[in-house]
């Protein structure tokens, strides 16, 4: 008989837990919006949490600013420990919706951790998949709008994607090993992507 965590069925767990996988403008966050008021789950989203620590300009934001604004990643102590904080801080949650997290495999790895304390799992890993050019044109876009020191030149842009290639797209292989992982093509309207993810989480979630 496979493990449990290779059968592809319905999770026992009454929880569930999503991660929202792909580089740096493929839609997380806006697809997160989204799915947070279809399934009522706790969006968890790093960059959001850093945000939060930047603009109340805290020693833990100071740091990470200096970081995001050269389209470095954050150290994997310091996010580890928001989502640790973050999961303990929601107890009565249905599940979490990932969004931004795990960026390396150790994060990855400290994630499953912190899930399996509270007899929970990552249910699917639901990877956006956008071409570089469509990337960068999203986020230069955003970055008229955004106020966000990180979108405005296309320089930092592209070491965002190159730190997304070097670090983080080893995260959509660790969870391979495991069969969670469907991409999802993240090129289209956001309602058309949005009814694509959606197909996905139905055929694997009672809700
Ligand atoms: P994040 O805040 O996670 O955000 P992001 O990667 O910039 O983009 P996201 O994918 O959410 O954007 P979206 O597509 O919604 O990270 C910021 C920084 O924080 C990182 O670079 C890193 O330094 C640090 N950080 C965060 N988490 C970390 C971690 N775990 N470890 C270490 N460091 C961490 O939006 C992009 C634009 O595309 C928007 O303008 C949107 O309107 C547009 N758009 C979306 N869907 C579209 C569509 N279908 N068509 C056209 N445009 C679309």
């Amino acid at each position: 008989m496979q493990p449990l965590y290779l059968q592809n069925t319905r999770l026992a767990s009454s929880m569930f837990n999503i991660i929202l996988f792909g580089p740096p403008g493929s839609g997380k966050g806006t697809q997160s919006e989204k799915l947070i008021s279809a399934y009522g789950l706790k969006h968890l989203s790093t960059g959001d949490l850093l945000r939060g620590e930047i603009s109340n300009k805290t020693p833990l934001g100071l740091e990470a600013k200096t970081l995001i604004d050269k389209g470095l990643l954050v150290p994997d102590e310091v996010v580890i420990g928001m989502i640790s904080s973050a999961l303990d801080a929601n107890p009565g949650a249905k599940g979490f919706l990932f969004d931004g997290f795990p960026r390396t495999r150790a994060q990855a790895e400290a994630l499953d951790k912190l899930l399996k304390l509270k007899n929970t799992e990552i249910g699917v890993v639901l990877a956006l998949d956008v071409s570089e050019e469509e990337l960068v044109n999203r986020l230069m876009n955003r970055g008229l709008t955004s106020g966000r020191s990180d979108d405005t030149n296309e320089n930092i842009i592209r070491e965002r994607i190159a730190e997304y290639n070097r670090k983080t797209s080893p995260v959509a292989d660790y969870y391979r090993e495991f069969d969670k992982v469907v991409k999802i093509k993240g090129e289209g309207t956001v309602d058309e992507i949005f009814e694509l993810l959606k197909k996905e989480i139905d055929k694997r979630f009672d809700h």
